[in-house]
């Protein structure tokens, strides 16, 4: 039986974080030996499978239609396209693909079939296939399983306090529903957050209590810095120091002992050293490729040396879990059913979305 905790409270967590550093980064390492191999990391390549053009609005996403960023919209890839793509991910180490669109929500219908083509034919390729697609019901999480999917990505962002200085159109609520969807299903959770959004510690503490008091808590677990992108509402926050980033990283370790810790978003003004500082700290898994979803991630080669530099490892597919089985079309169990969730809608007013958004129509 596991001993995982599942009840932490959020004095618990700060008590953690603001451990002095050297003993905080020894707690975090040994919790990090005792539950996986500290030489080996995984290794994700993002694809922006659908850019640009979402109705909601992110306070820091450059995709939010309603900003003005200078970012290149693209409709939904092909199927042949999204299999190059792999390929080449699988050639340079990759061992899961994480497909991320710009939509709100999964909506039944000819699009969404697409993705599910597209998971099978990663699937058969002997990678582990992750969709990042929005707010996704009971039998769209259903349909992705069956299809062969090893992972949903469906980040929590911040606490549910902080979140509402963020984002107004969806709820911290729709987020839990969606990842309760997930758990429905044998795919794996993949959620995390952000931090250097101007949320204060206790923000990044309620996080990681709303995480890691999910029973069971997710497989995995990406840990963004901010990319403040222009003409976002969060254009202008400073760039969040590595010592919070070492700080996040270790304590998302220490309250999730089996959880992979992504280094996600943010690497780009990451040194070596701090790189090599969260690694110690817990961190065993990394976006690579030199592009995230819109904006830049450091050269896959320099990953590579920097890996080779640390002595680590790309892990290899399905050393946590065995692949799961892709069921074709034509033999599904489910049918779309064309549902009409109620995602909710709390539309209050931020202030710095309104105004990114005015600068935006000020500009087109
Ligand atoms: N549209 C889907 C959704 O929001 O769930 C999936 C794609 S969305 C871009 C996935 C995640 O990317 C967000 O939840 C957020 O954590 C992260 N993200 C987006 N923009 C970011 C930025 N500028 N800096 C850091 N992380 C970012
Ligand atoms: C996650 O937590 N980070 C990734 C992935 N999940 C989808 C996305 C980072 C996006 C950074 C901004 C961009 O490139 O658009
Ligand atoms: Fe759309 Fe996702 Fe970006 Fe929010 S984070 S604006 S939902 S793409």
């Amino acid at each position: 039986m596991s001993a995982t905790k599942h009840n932490w409270t959020k004095q618990e967590i700060l008590d953690i974080y603001n451990k002095p550093f050297m003993e905080l980064l020894y707690e975090a390492a040994t919790v990090h030996r005792k539950n996986h191999d500290p030489n080996t990391v995984q290794v994700s390549t993002l694809l922006s499978i659908k850019t640009g053009g979402c109705s909601e609005d992110c306070g820091y996403c450059p995709q939010a239609a309603r900003y003005h960023t200078d970012i290149e919209g693209n409709d939904l890839m092909s199927v042949q396209q999204v299999k190059a793509q792999a390929l080449r991910a699988k050639s340079t180490g990759s061992s899961r693909v994480c497909m991320g669109a710009a939509w709100r929500n999964v909506k039944d219908g000819e699009e969404f079939d697409q993705v599910l083509e597209m998971v099978r034919t990663i699937n058969k390729l002997d990678m582990e296939v992750c969709c990042t697609l929005g707010m996704v019901t009971e039998n769209q999480a259903k349909r992705l399983a069956e299809a062969g999917l090893y992972a949903y990505n469906h980040n929590l962002d911040s606490s549910e306090e902080y979140y509402k200085e963020v984002i107004s159109t969806r709820g911290y609520q729709d987020r839990l529903d969606t990842i309760d969807n997930v758990r429905k299903t044998n795919v794996t959770v993949c959620s995390g957050g952000i931090i250097g959004m101007g949320e204060n510690i206790e923000d990044r503490a309620g996080m990681l209590v709303a995480l890691s008091t999910l029973n069971p808590q997710p497989e995995s677990t990406p840990i963004n810095a901010l990319v403040a992108v222009e003409g976002t509402p969060l254009e202008d926050q400073k760039p969040v120091s590595i010592w919070d980033m070492v700080r996040m990283v270790a304590t998302t370790r220490i309250v999730m002992p089996e959880t992979q810790v992504r280094l996600s978003a943010g690497r780009t003004q990451m040194s070596r050293e701090g790189q090599a500082m969260c690694f110690f700290a817990g961190a065993n898994s990394i976006f690579a490729g030199d592009k995230l979803l819109t904006t830049p991630n450091p050269d896959v080669n320099e990953d590579m040396e920097m890996f080779k530099m640390l002595g680590l490892n790309p892990q290899k597919p399905f050393t946590k879990k065995v692949q799961p089985q892709t069921v074709e079309a034509k033999d599904s169990e489910f049918e779309a059913l064309g549902e009409k969730p109620k995602w909710t809608r709390p539309e209050h007013t931020i202030e710095r979305n309104e105004a990114a958004k005015a600068k935006a129509k000020a500009v087109k």
